[in-house]
């Protein structure tokens, strides 16, 4: 008989096929060299498909002309987005100079596309070029280790640059966290940089993730409140930062958010995080770790979809699962300290920090820098960054600060971002409080527009705005192509998202600190037919609302959808 010890917090089961992938990948090596130099096919194949995820590269192509091409009897124009890893999002002006030239050069589609996780991608990379791409990238101090796959993924940081000194402390621990928690193989280096090949002795090569990582992607952020910029309820692992007025003393730390789900499977939702309590500074990477590792050993490795930390938490029980942090750490968590968000969105336009620097943040829809009809929003970019002294940030709304620019440069960086459609004064609130997932045509998983249906959808929203009278009020509006979730949809006060062509399912009720998730109204229904409802809930808001209530709150006050408290519980009620 097997005196084998059964963990009963680990899910028994055939192992998912990813875990074989994982397992074999010799540390995320795979065969990706050779797939390289095989010329017949632009993709990669089988297991480097999903190899090259932990190396920050999704193979794509363009959904736009695929019928077109296999009509025409021709493999799919395979190529690779790229996201890369900046925690805290923080780009120098050289640094942005380099992408933008390699965007124009080497990209099919011409743009940098800032991300809901405050970073970049280029999307449209052809295989000749893939080396190339990392290597003029880790020329100028980027790299795009662990931006996908099952790892911790490139780590947030509120974006306030004017609480300058504790914003410093907060990016500063959010790199060290990312560095942290970073994979230690060294085929990054091997396969991409024509780094030398050293035989890696260690066992286990990967300390905190373990030799088959973790069971599923793994998202962390450092917040600042009282604004919630980064969406916490939409990650993993939080550290919420506490301070003394003046220096961080601490963590209040937040575990098991997430917002996907898969239609037709309850057994998925989206999933706000619980709080654990608070840690002093020093421990932060000890609890790191042990959050992480808890997941790792205590994950779902037989379902991908019941995989993330959100559903261990919830089968396992939250205090089971806080105490073998505890445990880990040899550390208890203290009772949590006091904060409040108040606020999730950029501040758009000039800012005078604490330091007397000025920041600009541009309101950029969807993230998309791209010259096009509408604008040379790219070349203004550049041409900002050409003469640039102080930093770029990247927020989490996709949008972009221009961070740390003397009283003396503000004038002509204001200029060059009239000049090229930065600044718009005609921009609505409504406008800068939409956002939307990228979808088609480069999402393999897209079920409907976002990116590409947003802005008129805004147009047609900002109208019945003003047919109520409150053309300067918003609604947290956010799209996404699918029940992924990438453009926080379950955390908007209307979410759509997409089922098919023009389908949508409409979802009501989450509020403007981000702090609820929000409840189906209808399912698959047309642009139209939404838009006809948000015209008489709109209209219902204005005449019943309380004293500054938000949407959200309004409608679950007066019972169009009911509260979700506990999402496993009652998100599918
Ligand atoms: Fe995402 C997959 C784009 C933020 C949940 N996401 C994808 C892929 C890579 C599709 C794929 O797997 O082939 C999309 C590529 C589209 C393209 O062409 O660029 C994609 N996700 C994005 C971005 C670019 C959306 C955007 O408009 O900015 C965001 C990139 C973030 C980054 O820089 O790392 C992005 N994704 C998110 C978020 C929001 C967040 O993290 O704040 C979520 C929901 C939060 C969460 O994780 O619960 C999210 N993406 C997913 C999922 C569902 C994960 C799950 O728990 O099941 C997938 C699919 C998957 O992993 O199987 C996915
Ligand atoms: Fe693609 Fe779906 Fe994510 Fe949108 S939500 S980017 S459609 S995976």
């Amino acid at each position: 008989m097997s005196n084998q010890v059964i963990d009963p917090n680990v899910v028994q089961g055939t192992l998912a096929v990813n875990e074989r992938i994982k397992g074999e990948s010799k540390n995320l090596r795979g065969t990706i060299t050779e797939d390289l130099s095989d010329e017949i096919t632009g993709g990669f194949t089988a297991d480097n498909f999903q190899l090259i995820r932990f190396h920050g590269m999704y193979q794509q192509d363009d959904r736009d002309i695929r019928a077109e091409r296999a009509k025409q009897k021709l493999e799919p124009l395979h190529n690779v987005m790229l996201r890369a890893r900046m925690p805290g999002g923080i780009i120098t002006p050289k640094q942005w100079l380099a992408i933008d030239e390699f965007a124009d050069t080497h990209t099919s589609y011409g743009s940098i596309r800032l991300t809901t996780r405050q970073t970049f991608q280029f999307h449209g990379v052809l295989k000749p070029n893939i080396k190339l791409m990392h290597q003029t990238l880790n020329s100028i101090g980027i790299d795009s280790i662990a931006t996908a796959g099952d790892v911790n993924r490139n780590v947030l940081c509120t974006s306030n640059p004017v609480e300058s000194a504790l914003h410093q402390q907060a990016y500063e621990w959010a790199t060290k966290i990312s560095e942290h928690l970073l994979p230690r193989t060294r085929a990054y280096a091997e396969v991409w940089l024509d780094g030398e090949k050293v035989e890696e002795t260690n066992s286990p090569v990967e300390p905190i993730l373990g030799d088959n990582y973790l069971p599923r992607k793994f998202k962390t952020t450092v917040v600042i409140p009282p604004s919630n910029d980064i969406d916490v309820h939409a990650n993993d692992l939080n550290f919420v930062a506490i301070s003394d007025g003046t220096d961080l003393i601490g963590f209040n730390v937040l575990v098991g958010g997430g917002l996907a789900m898969t239609f037709g499977d309850k057994s998925t939702y989206p999933r706000r995080a619980d709080d654990f309590g608070f840690i002093k500074l020093a421990d932060t990477l000890a609890f790191a770790e042990a959050v992480v590792t808890t997941q790792r050993d205590w994950g779902n490795r037989v379902n991908r979809k019941n995989a993330k930390t959100k559903y261990t938490l919830d089968r396992v029980g939250i205090d089971t699962f806080k105490s073998e942090v505890e445990k880990r750490t040899g550390i208890a968590f203290e009772a949590s300290k006091p904060y409040e968000f108040t606020s999730r969105g950029d501040r758009i336009g000039w800012v005078e920090g604490i330091d007397n620097k000025h920041h600009l943040t541009l309101f950029i829809e969807n993230g998309r820098i791209k010259d096009n009809d509408q604008g040379a929003l790219k070349t203004g970019v550049r041409k900002i960054a050409e003469i640039h002294k102080g930093d770029l940030r990247m927020t989490a709304n996709q949008n972009l600060i221009i961070a740390g620019v003397a009283k003396a440069d503000k004038a002509e960086i204001e200029r060059i971002a009239l000049e090229h459609g930065l600044i718009d004064s005609a921009q609505s609130n409504q406008r800068q409080n939409s956002m939307a997932c990228v979808a088609f045509p480069t999402c393999p998983l897209a079920m409907a527009e976002a990116e590409r249906f947003l802005p008129e959808y805004v147009t047609q929203i900002e109208g019945l705005l003003g047919k109520h009278g409150i053309s300067d009020e918003h609604i947290i509006f956010r799209v996404t192509g699918c029940p992924n979730g990438c453009g926080r949809a379950m955390l908007a006060e209307i979410g759509l998202v997409g089922r098919g062509p023009d389908k949508y399912n409409l979802y009501l009720g989450g509020n403007t600190q981000g702090t609820r998730v929000p409840k189906l109204h209808k399912e698959n229904i047309n642009s139209a037919e939404i838009l006809t409802i948000i015209d008489e809930l709109i209209g219902q808001w204005v005449a019943g609302r309380n004293e500054a209530e938000c949407f959200g709150d309004f409608v679950i006050r007066v019972g169009i959808v009911a509260e979700v408290k506990n999402s496993a519980r009652d998100f599918h009620d």
